[in-house]
């Protein structure tokens, strides 16, 4: 119990070295994976979304964590056994057409990982079409659309309109961020929701999947 506190506290901390030997003394001492994920990785990155999104904490921060739970999950990977994870919901995720930036969706993406969600990242500069194959091979629960420019926001527009268009609308929520992008628009182009952040983003994503 205390190491698994230790574990959180060294997450939330980003203190990778600490937190990979905590992670090891842990199975070592009999823990069970899913105990660790539970009590220390997925509750460290929810602490971390929570105070990212309340300003406690800022991106360096957040990414230090995210780095230092993706170390731990390579610590736990070999003792993965089937059970130990539930996918909290299947993500698919990427940048809108004609935009590159891709700072703020892999940290939407690292913290959704954080959290419980299998997210599949198709990338930057990402055509509706391939956001429509994306879901469809994918099975995806969330379709996760960011984009940082005022110029591609539209094809935010697109995207939700071929998801339309090939019969699959009701089966996936569409979840849209990126600095110029509001809840207004989000309303406006029939997305189910709209994250400012990727403390807010982990949140609404759950709420999408009445968890
Ligand atoms: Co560009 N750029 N850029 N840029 N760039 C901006 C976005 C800009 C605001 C700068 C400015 O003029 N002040 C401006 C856009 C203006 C506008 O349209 N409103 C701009 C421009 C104009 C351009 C170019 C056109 C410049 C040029 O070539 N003339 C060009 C376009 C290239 C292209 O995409 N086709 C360009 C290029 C680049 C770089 C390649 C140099 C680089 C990107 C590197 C990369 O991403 N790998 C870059 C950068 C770094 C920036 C700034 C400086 C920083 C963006 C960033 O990473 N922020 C940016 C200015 C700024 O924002 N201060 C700027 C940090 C990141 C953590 O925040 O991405 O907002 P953000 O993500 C947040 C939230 O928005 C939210 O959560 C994240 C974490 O909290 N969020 C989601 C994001 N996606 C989400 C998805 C969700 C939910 C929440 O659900 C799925």
């Amino acid at each position: 119990m205390e190491l698994l506190s230790q574990l959180k506290e060294a997450v939330i901390g980003g203190k990778v070295d600490e937190a990979v030997a905590t992670t090891e003394k842990a199975l070592a001492g009999g823990g069970s994976v899913r105990e660790i994920l539970d009590k220390s990785l997925i509750a460290a990155m929810d602490e971390v979304g929570e105070r990212y999104s309340s300003g406690k904490i800022f991106v360096p921060q957040m990414l230090r964590s995210a780095k230092t739970m993706h170390a731990c999950m390579d610590v736990l990977k070999p003792h993965l056994q089937e059970g130990d994870v539930t996918s909290k919901g299947r993500v698919v995720i990427g940048t809108v057409k004609a935009d590159l930036h891709d700072i703020g969706k892999n940290l939407v993406t690292m913290m959704l990982e954080g959290a419980g969600f299998s997210v599949v990242d198709l990338g930057v500069d990402v055509s509706p079409d391939k956001f429509v194959q994306g879901v469809q091979e994918e099975s995806a629960d969330i379709l996760g659309m960011s984009a940082l420019l005022s110029t591609t926001m539209p094809s935010m527009t697109v995207a939700v309109e071929a998801l339309e268009k090939a019969g699959i609308r009701d089966q996936v929520k569409v979840l849209i961020g990126g600095a110029p992008v509001t809840d207004k628009f989000a309303q406006q182009i029939k997305a189910d929701a709209y994250a400012p952040d990727a403390g807010t983003a982990v949140a609404t994503a759950k709420k999408l999947m009445g968890l």
